[in-house]
């Protein structure tokens, strides 16, 4: 494997990321991520507090150029989900924006205020270029060749990215260098993404889709990221207008989008004019796929990974022919439809229905101290997505459904039914509990809370919907919390005592 991001070492004048009205170009990147990956020195791991920020991607850019695997951690994070990850991946170091007020765990750790403009000449106020253009006396490095740690091993741990199971607590997904490099190439190749482009996206940096794609994918094409800090519409609209070409985003993004391209001509307009628009986290509808066309000319296309995959297969620019699919697999990754049985499924017939395995450069090394999920989770070195899906003749999957109903997509999160239900189950009011998922236009899914409340423990009252959502919210993330609670008696069981799920939507 070449080194991770090559256009650092040339330190050219070429902006690198944007952040609304800050920028840094290559030159000046180069230069502040290694000020501060020499500053990071030689720690175990490093938490990284993934405000949606250019103090976040210079933070996952330095522990990177250093070989210090990085956390990133939601700064909405809650209470008890805080203390599982800090314990669990143990970081020795915290990176974080100068004024954020970490909360207690990490706020017990050694700190580093992340400067994006450390030991840049430009100072504070830099405005960095546009593409291509020259910005005469940007940073110090600007145009010389720059000093960076020597590249690690392939293998090192890069980033470990927290993820839900359908049960117990979430996962610490360990992330090498070559998935990253093969993972970003791949897509280099699939979607004719070079350094011409700017990709724009206001996903949230503590994930795979908005970190490793959103932010890595485009320093290592040694492109361009205008990131909106949040998403909305106009901001989309706005940086498309302007000199975007690609825009990432989960279907409920689209979604909005699509809601408004119709009686929005100047975003329709944006959108029609991006040279790609790209959807992946979740399964974009075939409707919103319609309605964004029928508004803008332009087509969405799709891609699919996970966590610990990174991305599988993926719609190339140059297929016409697949909407409503994931594509194909993507160059150097291998992918198999496997029945109940076992037995892979040989027929490409669009119709065979099959989980899907992969395995190639682009999957993680382990889940982070837990040797037994790792173990779970591979069939002979295969492993197991958990997706169903078909293929056609033109070898694009179609995914068609989850093994585990107990995974619910909400707004492009995966978020595990168990995890909510430990969760409610710490509040006194509650007795029993039980998390479904249930269609939501907007999220996808949506999650659905059922609750026996106990009203002894809870001072002879019961609990409010409001208070157990907020406790959710506040123990372990705001997109965790359930957006609709029932109140029942009982929750209907069999007779070995477990919930009948199915039972209560009925
Ligand atoms: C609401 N909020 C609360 C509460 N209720 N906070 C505390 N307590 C409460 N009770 C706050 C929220 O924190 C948020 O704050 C605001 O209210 C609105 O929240 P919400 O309605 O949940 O979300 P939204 O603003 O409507 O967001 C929709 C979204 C978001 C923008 C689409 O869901 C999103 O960013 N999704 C991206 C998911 C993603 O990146 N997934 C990638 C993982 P505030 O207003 O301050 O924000 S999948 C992956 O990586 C794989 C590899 C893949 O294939 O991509
Ligand atoms: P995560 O575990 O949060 O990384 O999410 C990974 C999961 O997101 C996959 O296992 C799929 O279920 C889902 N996913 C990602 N991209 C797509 C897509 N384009 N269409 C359907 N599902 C997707």
């Amino acid at each position: 494997m070449n080194e991770l991001f090559p256009a650092l070492r040339t330190a050219s004048s070429r902006t690198a990321l944007r952040f609304q009205d800050r920028a840094l170009t290559y030159g000046q990147l180069a230069a502040s991520a290694g000020t501060l990956a020499a500053r990071i020195g030689a720690e175990r791991r490093v938490a990284v507090w993934a405000t949606p920020t250019m103090e976040t991607s210079v933070a996952v850019v330095a522990a990177l150029l250093a070989g210090i695997p990085a956390v990133p951690v939601n700064p909405k994070i809650g209470e008890s989900e805080l203390a599982h990850i800090v314990s669990d991946s143990a970081p020795t170091l915290v990176l974080a924006e100068p004024d954020a007020e970490l909360p207690g765990p990490l706020a017990a750790l050694p700190r580093i205020d992340v400067d994006p403009y450390e030991g840049t000449e430009s100072g504070a106020t830099a405005e960095g270029s546009e593409p291509g253009t020259a910005t005469g006396a940007a940073g110090g490095a600007a145009g010389g060749a720059v000093e960076l740690p020597p590249e690690p091993g392939a293998e090192a741990p890069a980033v470990i990215v927290y993820t839900s199971g359908t049960t117990g607590r979430p996962k610490g997904v360990v992330i090498p260098r070559r998935a990253i490099a093969s993972t970003l190439d791949a897509l280099g190749e699939a979607w004719q993404w070079t350094a011409d482009d700017v990709l724009v996206h206001g996903l949230p940096l503590f994930h795979v889709h908005g970190l490793i794609l959103g932010i890595l994918g485009p320093l290592r094409r040694g492109g361009t990221v205008h990131h909106l800090g949040r998403f909305s519409t106009e901001g989309v609209a706005r940086e498309l207008a302007g000199v975007g070409t690609m825009l990432f985003g989960v279907p409920t993004m689209y979604h909005r989008l699509a809601a408004e391209a119709g009686d929005n001509p100047a975003l329709a307009k944006a959108l029609g004019g991006a040279r790609l628009l790209v959807s992946g986290s979740a399964a974009l509808p075939l409707t919103d796929h319609q309605k964004i066309t029928a508004a803008t000319g332009a087509r969405v296309v799709e891609r699919y990974g996970m966590t610990e995959t990174l991305m599988n297969t993926a719609v190339r620019a140059d297929d016409t022919a697949a909407p409503g699919t994931v594509g194909v697999p993507l160059p150097g990754v291998h992918a198999r439809l496997v029945e109940e049985s076992g037995t892979v499924i040989e027929e490409s017939d669009g119709e065979t229905v099959g989980e899907i395995q992969v395995r190639g450069p682009n999957l993680f090394v382990e889940y982070l101290n837990r040797p037994d999920a790792t173990a779970e989770a591979f069939d002979g070195g295969w492993f197991r997505t958990g997706d169903m899906a078909t293929r056609d003749a033109g070898g694009r999957y179609r995914i068609v459904g989850r093994k585990a109903t107990d995974l619910i997509k909400s707004g492009g999160y995966k978020i595990g039914a168990g995890e909510i239900e430990n969760s409610l189950l710490e509040h006194p009011g509650v007795a029993e509990a039980a998390v479904t998922g249930e269609p939501d236009e907007d999220l996808g899914e949506r999650i659905v809370a059922w609750i026996v409340p106990d009203t002894d423990e809870n001072g002879g009252a019961a609990p409010t919907a409001q208070e157990l959502i907020d406790h959710v919210a506040a123990q372990l993330a705001p997109h965790k919390r359930p957006r609709i609670v029932h109140f029942l008696d009982a929750l209907p069981r069999n007779d070995m005592g477990k919930i009948l799920k199915r039972g209560l939507h009925a």
